[in-house]
Parts: structure tokens; C-alpha cells; sequence
């Protein structure tokens, strides 16, 4: 870094970042348009840690910097609703719908309007801010009484910490977990031997009560807001203006709602919505429909219960009911080993279901699933098949319990319980089902990215004794494909040159791809990109792991057990020794300071024929420079490089205005260009 600043001047700076990091968040987690690349982003906020670590005095409750988590809570405090939460009348039919509309009606005169927006199945939440800060967030708790989560909704990054405007306002709306967030935290915990979330609703309360922060902030939580307690500071006047409003000063908010002038619109909007409710990307339980008008709706007022201008459509559950005819048992890459109901194949939710997963043992012992069971099923998260429960009466005369598997249908050894996990394992490495795995993962997409090596070839390769670990792909010879199942020439070829190019990859898909334990493709990148090559990762110390951002004890402990092992010595040997690159290539955001480049947090076009240079050499060149190489003209390009015989991106760049350089002028460019770690010499 550069010399440090003086109190005042930091002071002066961190103040500057807050803000500009802020609109950036605001940008990007509430309405879903960025407008800068992630690297620049975390080279600002990067700048920030460092100058709150030089003048700790300086941190405050709301600076991005606190959304991290690590607070470690001795339990939750009351809440109480100075105004409390009320809650919806439910309506469930067309016939009850219509009901609703006449009862409006039969108070506020004919013309009503309504304002339709999607149930979303989470928790709700009130959030209160004082002069545009922050102050506390809630539970619903009973409506009058919840819970006061401030500190794990700190770490929810579509709630700002600071408003738009500097106004004191509560305002209230749902807290959930997308339904792609459920999906990979309960693999991650079924692979971990954890627990599993019923349903993305129980997976975002889960989250949210949890007294170590950190790991709601691993979580992935979002939200919607919809409604103000007290309309004070706000200016609209109707719910469907109010939505925009809410908007504005700072909050997501779902943009789909609708004005509706009739019933009738109103029921269309319902149809329509239950038939797209699967495709959304989180889970919605219903529609609310309100009357928009707030003139209107003070005229109506509240019963006992409810407001008398509201109500729930609630959509039917999509259940179904089929029976169990076995239960499998498959192995993964960690020996963690899984039960998989095989049922009749059955519809549900737009899908034909025949299998679900029935995460461990115990949860067969809980529900007391026995073979040839009838069983409801449903789909959390409106895509993975569940069991919800045995029909007893239906359950055959002579049932008995199941009985479980007590050695691994595979290699035979005796499966254990590890410390609390509900979890069986099979703990032998050597296992054939977990080292086949352990290739699938290798190659994946998120990992070392070969194409062409699906399960099945993987595991003959290993069932003839090919490859025995990853290190062994980079031996296989053309001779050696053929003598596999419908392996033809071509398709050998295609697997060797496709092995060949991830040699190249950057570090962080190798260590994703070696199957750490806890080592996600996140972390993967965070641990390459720190310690830069995989001699340095492998001899980091546990002290040096947990001090990164967002790394925790279980990673760090698993990380540096994992390269205790000599085996693993000798795997990175034969990697080596094989090609693979052992470095990572992407951009180390603490190097970005140190560059000096006309590259530097530009938007770079190359098009046309470039003589000099390879197109993704100068790519990745550019790149290690801090620039950001996209492959269409807009108005965030700064710089066309047009090689010959460019076409419309070059017209494109010049109708726009922006600079245009021939090849000679990059080649120039790339020679003046300079980063801590590497010069562009051969340029
Ligand atoms: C609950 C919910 C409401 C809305 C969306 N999702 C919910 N779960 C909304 O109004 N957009 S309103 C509400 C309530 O008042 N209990």
C-alpha cells in the first residue's frame, strides 16, 4: 500500500468508500443492475479494511465491512412492534376470492383497485432505521413480540445498512433463502453428514437464528420488502406506489406485482402466477391482494384478526401420493453414504418423480419409512422430491422396520458414525465408489472442466485399472482410450486434447477440483488466490487460513490435515511433474494497487485479425494487468482494439465514441505496463 494517511484524510476516505460501496451494493443486490466488475468492488472495499484496521477508531456499526459477520451472540432479545404485524385472512378457492371482492365493496363503494403481489414462503421481518441508519431488525415473533436478529440481518446484503435518504422509518417484508440456495446448502450438509432443511422457508429461519453470524452470512439470504409500519416520512399513496417508494430509498422489492381495476384481473394474475411459481428463482406459497388506495383502505380498517383490505390466496400444495419400492444406497466422495427412495413413478409439480433422496439413517428411523410403504411426497423448494410422511393406514400387515446397511454395498467394510454426524460412512479411502467419485469431481465444471469424461468412462477407466487418482489422467494414452467401450478414434482424441488444456487452468480449479473436504469453489479461489501456488497452500499454517476473510476453523483445520498426508505430496509431485500448473493466474486484488497499466479498471473490446499476439494470450495478459476483456461494444467500453479486417464492433466503437487502437497501440500499451509480480518483458 502507500504511504499511510493521516487521520483526517482517512477519515476523509473511508467516508468516500462507504458511500461509493454502498450505491455499489445497492446496485447490485437490490436492483439487480451493476454497474462495476467485482474485482473493482473488492479492490475499494479491500482499501477499506485496511484503512479500518489503521484507525480501528474509525469502524462504525454501518460500514459494509460489518456485513461479515463474526459476532458471536450469547442469545436473542425481545422486539417489541410498537405497531404490531398483522397478519392475512387466507382465501382458497376462486368462489372465496370473489367473497373477498364483495365485502370490499359492500364498504368502499364500487370502483376498487387492487394491488396483487407474490406470497413469498420466508419470514417476515420489520426493519427500523433511524436518520437513515440501521437500528434494529425483528422477527414477527407472535405480531406483537419477536426477536431481535439485528446482527444476523446485517449480514443479509439486499438490506442496507444506510438509506438513500436520511429518514426514520419501519418497514417490513420477508426474509428468504433462493430456492438455488437450498438446493446446494442442504448437498453441502447431506455430503457433510448433516441435518437437512425440510424447505427453503425452515432453511431461512434456521440461518436466521444463529448466535455465530458468520454462518448466516454464509447463507445466502435475501428479501423482499413491502409495507411501511407508519407511513410518516413516506409520501405515497397507494401500496402500489408505495412499492416504488420503498424502492427508492434503498430496499428490494419484488418487481413482480400488478395494478389490477378488476376481480376478474385479479384472478388472471392468480393463474398466472401458479402456473410460473416453479420457474421463479424462490418459493412462493400465494398471492396477496390488496386494495390499493390508502384513502381506501383506512375506510375499511381491521377486524380482530386482520386487515378487512387484505387477503391470501393460498395456492393448493403439491403433494402426491406413490409407494416406496426400495431403498438404494450410493457412496460419495467423502464416504458419506446416502439413502435414495425408489418409488412408483408419480406426478407432482409439473415433473414425474420416481426417486427422492432420503438424506441419512436416521431420518428413515424418524419418519419409520419401511419398504413397500405408501408415502406423500412433495418438492422442496418446488424442485427436490421429498417424503413428507408414511400413510400408516395403508402400511402392509406384516411391515417391519428397515433395516439398515451396516458395511458399504461396495467395498464391504463396515460403515461408522462419526462424532455427532447423523451421517453413515464408509472410512475407507480406498473405497472404488469414492475414488470414482473423486474423479467426477476432478473433472467437473466448476473444477478442472474436461469435457467428455462422464461418470461412466471414469469409472471403467478405473474399473480396468487406467487411472487409480486424478494424477493418472495426465498419463492416458490414445492406445489406452480404445480399449474402452465406444470409444472411437474421435472421441479419444477429443478427451486427450481436452485433458491437455486443463493443465492451463489457474490454481483455483485444482484445488477445488482435489476434493479438500470443505474447500467449496469459493474458498478454492480465496485460498489460490492468496497464497498464489500449491507449494505455498500446502504448507500454510492454520493461523495463516483462518486469517482470511470469510475462512473459518473447519476449513483451516481441513485444509492443513489434508496436506499433512504424504500421499498428497506425492499426488502434487506427479501433477507436476505431468505439466499441470500448480500457479494462479487470475487478478490478486491486493496486487491491483500495485499495477501500473492503461489497462488498469478498463473495459477492453478485441476484435478483428491480431498478428502479434494470440487473442487469449493478449486476453489473459490484459487481464493480469487489472482490465476486464468482454466480447461486446457498449457504452462501458473504454478501449476497441481493432486487429485487421475489424467489422461492426469497430463501427459500433465508433458510433459510440470510443477509443480505438490498432494492434501496435495494445502492443505498446502492454510494454509500458507494469505488476508487482509480473513484467510484460516478452511483449
Ligand atoms: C405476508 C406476506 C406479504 C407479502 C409477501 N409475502 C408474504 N409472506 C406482500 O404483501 N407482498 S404480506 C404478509 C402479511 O401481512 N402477513
Amino acid at each position: 500500500m502507500s504511504q499511510p494517511l493521516a487521520q483526517e484524510a482517512a477519515a476523509h476516505r473511508v467516508a468516500e468508500l462507504r458511500k461509493i460501496l454502498d450505491r455499489y451494493a445497492y446496485e447490485y443486490y437490490v436492483k439487480d443492475q451493476p454497474s462495476v466488475e467485482d474485482y473493482i468492488y473488492d479492490k475499494l472495499y479491500t482499501e477499506l479494511v485496511q484503512l479500518e484496521e489503521q484507525y480501528p477508531e474509525l469502524i462504525t456499526d454501518h460500514s459494509p465491512t460489518q456485513r461479515v459477520g463474526g459476532k458471536v451472540l450469547a442469545g436473542f432479545e425481545k422486539a417489541v412492534h410498537d405497531i404490531p404485524l398483522y397478519s392475512l385472512n387466507d382465501v382458497f378457492s376462486k368462489e372465496e376470492l370473489f367473497q373477498f371482492d364483495q365485502r370490499v365493496k359492500k364498504i368502499a363503494g364500487d370502483t376498487v383497485s387492487y394491488c396483487c403481489e407474490l406470497k413469498i414462503d420466508g419470514l417476515s421481518i420489520s426493519l427500523r432505521y433511524e436518520n437513515g441508519l440501521f437500528v434494529r431488525g425483528a422477527t414477527r415473533g407472535d405480531g406483537s413480540v419477536g426477536e431481535n436478529i439485528t446482527e444476523n440481518l446485517k449480514t443479509v446484503n439486499s438490506i442496507p445498512l444506510r438509506l438513500n435518504e436520511d429518514i426514520s422509518v419501519e418497514v417490513r417484508g420477508e426474509c428468504y433463502m433462493p430456492k438455488a440456495s437450498f438446493v446446494k446448502l442442504n448437498k453441502d450438509r447431506e455430503e457433510a453428514g448433516l441435518d437437512v432443511f425440510a424447505n427453503p422457508r425452515n432453511a431461512a429461519a434456521g440461518s436466521l437464528r444463529q448466535l455465530d453470524t458468520k454462518i448466516t452470512a454464509s447463507r445466502k439470504l435475501d428479501t423482499f420488502l413491502y409495507t411501511v409500519a407508519d407511513f410518516g416520512p413516506m409520501t405515497a399513496k397507494t401500496q402500489f406506489d408505495a412499492l416504488n417508494e420503498l424502492s427508492e430509498i434503498g430496499f428490494r422489492t419484488n418487481p413482480e406485482k400488478r395494478l389490477c381495476q378488476t376481480i376478474d384481473e385479479v384472478w388472471e394474475f392468480i393463474e398466472e402466477y401458479h402456473e410460473k411459481r416453479t420457474e421463479l428463482p424462490y418459493e412462493i406459497d400465494g398471492i396477496v391482494i390488496k386494495v390499493n388506495e390508502f384513502a381506501t383502505q383506512d375506510e375499511l380498517g381491521f377486524t380482530v384478526k386482520a386487515p378487512r383490505w387484505a387477503a391470501a390466496y393460498k395456492f393448493p400444495p403439491e403433494e402426491a401420493q406413490t409407494v416406496i419400492e426400495d431403498i438404494e444406497w450410493t457412496i460419495g466422495r467423502t464416504g458419506v453414504i446416502t439413502p435414495t427412495a425408489v418409488m412408483t413413478p408419480v406426478r407432482v409439480a409439473g415433473t414425474t418423480v420416481s426417486r427422492a433422496s432420503l438424506h441419512n439413517a436416521d431420518y428413515i428411523r424418524m419418519k419409520d419409512i419401511r419398504l413397500n410403504d405408501t408415502v406423500i411426497i412433495y418438492k422442496a423448494g418446488d424442485i427436490i422430491p421429498e417424503v413428507a410422511q408414511v400413510i400408516l393406514e395403508k402400511r402392509q400387515k406384516d411391515s417391519e422396520p428397515y433395516q439398515m446397511p451396516t458395511h458399504c454395498p461396495i467395498c464391504e467394510s463396515e460403515l461408522v458414525h462419526l462424532d455427532e454426524e447423523v451421517a453413515l460412512r464408509c472410512i475407507n479411502p480406498k473405497c472404488p465408489a469414492q475414488m470414482k467419485e473423486g474423479l467426477n469431481h476432478f473433472v467437473s465444471r466448476n473444477a478442472m472442466n474436461i469435457d467428455g469424461l462422464g461418470p461412466r468412462v471414469l469409472a471403467q477407466m478405473y474399473d480396468n485399472h487406467l487411472v487409480g487418482d486424478v494424477a493418472d489422467l495426465y498419463k492416458l494414452t490414445q492406445e489406452q482410450l480404445l480399449t474402452l467401450d465406444k470409444i472411437k478414434e474421435k472421441s479419444a482424441a477429443n478427451i486427450l486434447s481436452a485433458i491437455a488444456a486443463s493443465k492451463d487452468n489457474s490454481l483455483e480449479r485444482l484445488v477445488f477440483g482435489l476434493g479438500i473436504r470443505h474447500v467449496g469453489a469459493k474458498a478454492a479461489k480465496i485460498l489460490a488466490e492468496h497464497f498464489g501456488d500449491l507449494n505455498h497452500l500446502s504448507q500454510a499454517k492454520f493461523a495463516d487460513i483462518v486469517a482470511l476473510d470469510t475462512m473459518g476453523d473447519i476449513i483451516a483445520d481441513s485444509v492443513v490435515t489434508y496436506f499433512e498426508n504424504d500421499e498428497v505430496h506425492q499426488l502434487m509431485a506427479e501433477l507436476e511433474a505431468a505439466g499441470v500448473n500448480l500457479t494462479y493466474k487470475g487478478v490478486r486484488v491486493a496486487d491491483i494497487a500495485e499495477i501500473e497499466s492503461p489497462f488498469k479498471n478498463k473495459t477492453i473490446v478485441l476484435t478483428g485479425k491480431l498478428t502479434q499476439f494470440n487473442r487469449e494470450e493478449a486476453k489473459q495478459t490484459i487481464e493480469s494487468l487489472g482490465g476486464k476483456v468482454t466480447g461486446s461494444v457498449s457504452k462501458k467500453t473504454d478501449i476497441v482494439v481493432a486487429g485487421e479486417e475489424a467489422g461492426s464492433k469497430l463501427t459500433k466503437a465508433q458510433s459510440l465514441g470510443i477509443t480505438v487502437w490498432d494492434e501496435q497501440q495494445m502492443a505498446d500499451a502492454l510494454k509500458e505496463s507494469h505488476n508487482k509480480d509480473q513484467t510484460t518483458e516478452e511483449y
